[in-house]
């Protein structure tokens, strides 16, 4: 056993030396078209490009990509996809493979050594993979012993409840649904997911104000509407397609406001890089009004701009600028509300807002004469300590407007993973409502366990204290998308067994229970044929659209299954007689799920038959003004603004995506909109802050935090001087994962808080 080995839980710091360019101004154009190519071209085989054609179209696949909804109307024929659609695509349909002779090569020791960047470069996974306790590689294994090993560990265990069964948020609907049956009959809510770390707050805010944890616009609303702010979200990098409907409303009259602590290149000018005529001229301007907000200002501007807004209705009285009807008819507490924004001082909101009165006056001018509003956020406001708070302010704010439930007008949190939305439709979900539990119990006859399970934060605390020992993985890097690694990487040491459904080789593979399994399976461009003949699955996307996917290409690999496939062969082996499921009938046509799905899921009822066409769209009681809150009303809330206190020395830092991921998967190693190429060691930080603390560009720092007295160190990052607000700083996830404290998480939702961790920033000598 390579005991004295160091073993890497943290990516390892980087040899390559960055550079540091301007950031771009236009997002898209030729640039973007180049990038698509060249990472189509480097991974796929020419045979392999007819791919392309067919993503996001109606007979074709869902890009695995982001949760972007595609066009109902004029979709393009060469298919709806984006550059970063393209480069997740190629990271999938790559023709390289990673055979059994690589895990001989390579002891798991040795692999923890090279970069996140090149474990995934390594190719598809093909083969079941074991590492048996005390062995240093991993060796094949036949589908049937995996199988029989894990039903084994999970049938000794003392509890149901010592098993956690993670998802991350590109499993099928049809997969999702019966992944979260099987663990039921096992016994356990345990169903931790990758939504925990993204839109729980949203989830959590929304349900409780306006009675669905869901977005309530479409895209048509975008066509229809005078106003759209881009909260804490980058959508040139992470939703490129939302840039082609922010064009299109911004040609059909709407203004649009962004609130970014950074100038993300997309929110400022756009070409469509699928639209020739594009590729020439200076692009179309998308923001009207950039407010580069400090980190976690947001709740201090809704108030400051509501508080103004509060202003103009005391001083013209007969002309409201709030929708009174609305608020009668439709909401709750509104008195409340209103009494307390009166307590706060636009010169007390400012400061904290790191905005100038000016900015945050404009802002209001923009939303006082505006009729119809959305509202767009995504990690910028859900990943803070007062994540919660952050989007019951918005929901009041489009409550006062009357802006919601209408055309043109609404909530809309962009979702990440491309069926994170459907999964949880689906129940993968730790607390799971009485409603849902009672429908399985009356459909597959047993009695699901009621106890509410763990959540993400919960799970890997529940494995630290040896509460948890099996832990079960249908996708995802839990290891690196996780907060607080090396406490991360403890906590899945301490099990007995992990297990891994994967496409590609990451470090959950590495950082491992005392055994460890990785159960390769088909990915979304793939066909999958079972012994009804070919299947196609279905997704549910940002918008509560639900509609087909089908893959065009040959499995990477004979020895591959389908998640479904494996859940059920799973489910089998570990239920036994026990379960009363015919998980045969289940994989052998996956209408079969659908005919289940229709009978437990509200929304669902014909599901094959709707599915036939271009898909439907699921029940939305906010969009049409139907709030199934208990009160059956909208609710305003009262939420007060974050503290913002410094220490000296200390500056609050944010850990985003680079142009060049998709989470934890690295497709290379440029941030091309910001200008920093070749490596992801990097902090950006204020010029100024830079001059006070006598760092400059280059310069190379070890960053701390000291969360309840518990130092954490991210070594070796490169400053980087970039237009941030001061005391500010920013840094790429995963690499910083290690600084964010498995305790600092939103309150309520439990969302960890990966965009508001202090930090300490100190110089490396290098004498
Ligand atoms: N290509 C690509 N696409 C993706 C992903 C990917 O990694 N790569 N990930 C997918 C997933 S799972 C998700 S959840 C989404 C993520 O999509 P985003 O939420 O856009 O992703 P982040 O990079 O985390 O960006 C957060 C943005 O919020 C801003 N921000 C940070 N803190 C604050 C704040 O306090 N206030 C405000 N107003 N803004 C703030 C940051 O400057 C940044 O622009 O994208 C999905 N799509
Ligand atoms: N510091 C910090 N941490 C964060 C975030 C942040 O902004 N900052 N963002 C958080 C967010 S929003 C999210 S959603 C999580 C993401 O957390 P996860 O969803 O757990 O992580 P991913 O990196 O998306 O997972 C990538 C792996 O999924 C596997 N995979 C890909 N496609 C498939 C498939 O079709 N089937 C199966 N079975 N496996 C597949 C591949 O093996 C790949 O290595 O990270 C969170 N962590
Ligand atoms: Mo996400």
């Amino acid at each position: 056993m390579a005991k004295n080995l160091e073993i890497n839980a943290q990516p390892p710091i980087e040899k390559e030396t960055i550079r540091i360019d301007k950031p771009q101004v236009v997002a898209g154009g030729l640039p973007a078209l180049q990038s698509s190519v060249k990472h189509l071209m480097n991974e796929l085989d020419p045979s392999a490009l007819k791919t392309l054609f067919k993503v996001n179209q109606v007979d074709g696949f869902d890009c695995p990509g982001c949760a972007w909804p595609d066009p109902h109307d004029h979709r393009s024929k060469l298919g709806e996809y984006c550059e970063n659609g393209a480069k997740a695509i190629a990271e999938e349909a790559t023709k390289k493979r990673l055979y059994p002779n690589f895990f001989e090569k390579y002891s798991v020791q040795e692999l923890t050594t090279y970069s996140d960047f090149w474990l995934g470069k390594q190719g598809r996974l093909t083969q079941p993979m074991f590492l048996a306790p005390s062995e240093t590689h991993y060796k094949p294994i036949a589908w049937d012993a995996a199988f029989t090993l894990i039903a084994q560990q999970l049938n000794n265990l003392k509890s149901p409840n010592e098993a956690l069964f993670y998802t991350s948020g590109r499993t099928s609907n049809e997969a999702a649904f019966l992944y979260q049956l099987f663990v039921r009959q096992f016994g356990t809510n345990n169903l931790p997911d990758c939504s925990n770390m993204c839109h729980e707050s949203s989830g959590v805010a929304l349900s409780e104000t306006v009675g669905i944890g869901k977005g309530s616009v479409t895209l048509d609303d975008f066509y229809a509407t005078d106003l759209i702010m881009v909260v804490g979200q980058n959508p040139g990098t992470n939703h490129p397609r939302m840039l082609s409907a922010l064009k299109k409303a911004t040609q059909n009259g709407a203004k649009i406001i962004s609130i970014n602590p950074l100038p993300e290149t997309g929110l400022v000018r756009f070409k469509h890089p699928q639209h020739p005529s594009d590729l020439i001229g200076k692009g179309t301007k998308l923001t009207d009004l950039f407010l580069p907000v400090r980190i976690n200002g947001d709740v201090a501007v809704f108030k400051a701009i509501m508080r103004i807004l509060l202003d103009e209705e005391d001083k013209h009285g007969s002309k409201p600028i709030f929708d009174h009807d609305f608020i009668a008819q439709q909401t709750l507490d509104y008195d409340q509300f209103i009494a307390d924004l009166r307590q706060y001082k636009l010169s007390d909101l400012v400061p904290s807002t790191g905005l100038s009165l000016a900015q945050i006056k404009a802002a209001a001018n923009m939303v006082m004469t505006a009729k119809n509003i959305i509202i767009c956020w995504a990690m910028g406001i859900t990943q803070h300590k007062n994540g919660v708070h952050n989007i019951r302010e918005i929901v009041n704010l489009l409550l006062l407007k009357g802006s919601i439930g209408k055309k043109g007008a609404g909530t809309c949190p962009v979702r990440g993973h491309s069926n994170v939305q459907g999964d949880r439709t689906m129940g993968i979900w730790e607390s799971p409502k009485p409603a849902f539990l009672n429908q399985l119990k009356k459909v597959f006859k047993f009695d699901p366990p009621t106890q509410h399970g763990y959540n993400t934060v919960q799970a890997i605390e529940a494995m630290h204290e040896g509460k948890a020992k099996v832990f079960f993985a249908m996708g995802g890097n839990f290891l690196s998308a996780s907060p607080d690694t090396e406490y991360t990487a403890k906590a899945l040491q301490n099990c007995d067994l992990t297990v891994q459904i994967s496409t590609k080789l990451n470090r959950s593979h590495l950082i491992h229970g005392k055994a460890a399994l990785i159960l390769p399976c088909l990915g979304r461009t793939e066909r999958d044929v079972q012994l009804g003949g070919e299947q196609f699955v279905s997704v549910e996307n940002s918008m509560g659209f639900v509609h087909k996917s089908k893959g065009v290409l040959a499995p990477a690999s004979n020895h591959l299954k389908s998640e479904i496939a494996i859940v059920c062969a799973l489910a089998k082996a570990t239920l036994g007689k026990k379960s009363t499921v015919n998980w045969d009938k289940m994989v052998v046509h996956y209408d079969n799920i659908r005919n289940a799905i229709a009978q437990v899921i509200p929304g669902f009822e014909q599901y094959n038959e709707r599915l036939q066409g271009e898909g439907f769209y699921l029940p939305n009681g906010a969009r049409t003004a139907k709030f199934t809150t208990p009160s059956g009303k909208a609710h305003f809330t009262i939420n007060q603004p974050s503290e913002l206190q410094l220490a000296p020395g200390e500056y609050l830092m944010m850990t985003i995506r680079s142009h060049d991921q998709f989470n934890t998967t690295i497709y290379g190693l440029d941030d091309r909109y910001r200008g920093i190429y070749n490596g992801r060691r990097v902090v950006m930080m204020n010029e100024q802050d830079m001059k006070a603390a006598k760092l400059k560009q280059g310069d190379m720092v070890d960053l701390y935090s000291n969360y309840n007295n518990t130092k954490r160190t991210a070594e070796c990052f490169m400053v980087v001087p970039y237009p941030i607000p001061s005391r500010c700083v920013a840094t790429y996830f995963p690499e910083a994962n290690v600084l964010v404290p498995i305790h600092a998480y939103a309150d309520r939702s439990y969302t960890p808080a990966s965009k508001s961790i202090k930090v300490q920033i100190s110089l490396i000598n290098n004498s």
